[in-house]
């Protein structure tokens, strides 16, 4: 992804931020591109350009293939593992200090933003780490050290179940899965009553995430999209940022918190 300069943040934007009492911040692969960890969709390093979402990211591809699938997955892990926080996740941390409640409703399946700091964070797509039970649902312990792992991963039979023998399936929502309840309707409650909403690093293509941004929109939200591409629902978006994650938040907080510190009775 070519890095150019970041555009100007508008004014009304600051002020919008400065004002909001509730923000949700809607990340993707892309808030993690500049960490190390692949987004899927981008020309040539997206990991759909190189792997078949098909025969790995589907429910049926763990049933027919579960080593194929397992293995895969343990080189994500591997790479998840190794990925450390950028300046965009820890700008994101500093926010939730300082802000009267944030809310990162993120797609992603790996840790980062819990690693930068921030606690209020709800996994649409579930956790790399979240390994459980196929038959029986029981969670899985992965082993602390990182996997080691060759590029693309290669075959391993998944572990089993200690309860019920059952293999032990990755933690994330394939295509064709319902995304977990206990997360989605907090997500989208979270949209309908946010005062602002900040998209990072998303395509905007995968469904029902996708229409987390238009509920905070129905709702009377700002809504400020971040990503060095124009995706398929910029129009809905009050303000455009051209940029990567790691360039546009640490200085859209900088100038918000930098005009809050002007402002008398704001702490
Ligand atoms: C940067 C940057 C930088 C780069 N800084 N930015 C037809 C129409 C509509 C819907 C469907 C349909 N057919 C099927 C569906 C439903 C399907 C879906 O939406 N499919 C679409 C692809 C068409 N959805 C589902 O199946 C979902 N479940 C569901 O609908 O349940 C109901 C149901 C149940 C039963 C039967 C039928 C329905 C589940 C979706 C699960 C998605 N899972 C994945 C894999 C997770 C596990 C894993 O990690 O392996 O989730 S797919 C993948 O896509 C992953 C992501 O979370 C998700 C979104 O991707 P994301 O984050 O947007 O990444 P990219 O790569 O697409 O975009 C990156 C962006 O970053 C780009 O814009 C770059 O420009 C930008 N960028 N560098 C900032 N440095
Ligand atoms: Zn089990």
């Amino acid at each position: 992804m070519p890095v150019a300069d970041a555009a100007p943040i508008p004014l009304g934007l600051i002020e919008s931020l400065r004002s909001a009492r509730r923000i949700c911040v809607f990340s993707g692969a892309g808030m993690s591109a500049e960490s190390g960890v692949p987004t899927f969709r981008d020309a040539l390093t997206g990991l759909w350009e190189r792997f078949d979402a098909e025969r790995l990211a589907t429910p049926e591809a763990f049933h027919r293939d579960p080593s194929l699938v397992w293995g895969w997955y343990e080189w994500r892990r591997m790479k998840m593992r190794l990925a450390q926080p950028h300046a965009g996740h820890r700008a994101l941390a500093g926010l939730e200090r300082r802000a009267a409640q944030l809310t990162v409703i993120t797609q992603n399946v790996d840790d980062l933003h819990e690693r930068a700091g921030n606690t209020n964070v709800l996994h649409l797509h579930g956790s790399l780490e979240a390994t459980r039970c196929v038959r029986c649902a029981a969670p899985f312990a992965l082993p602390a050290d990182i996997p080691q792992e060759p590029e693309g991963g290669r075959r391993i039979e998944p572990p089993r179940c200690a309860s019920c023998g059952g293999r032990v399936r990755p933690g994330v929502v394939w295509f064709g899965e319902s995304l977990p309840m206990p997360i989605l309707q907090p997500a989208h409650d979270a949209a309908a009553a946010c005062d602002v909403w900040i998209t990072v690093g998303t395509s905007g293509l995968v469904y029902p995430a996708a229409e987390l941004p238009l509920v905070a929109a129905r709702a009377g939200a700002t809504l400020v999209q971040i990503n060095p591409l124009p995706t398929p629902l910029d129009a809905h978006y009050d303000h455009v940022l051209s940029g990567t994650a790691a360039q546009c938040l640490p200085e859209l907080f900088a100038q918000e918190r930098d005009r809050a510190s002007l402002q008398p009775g704001r702490s």
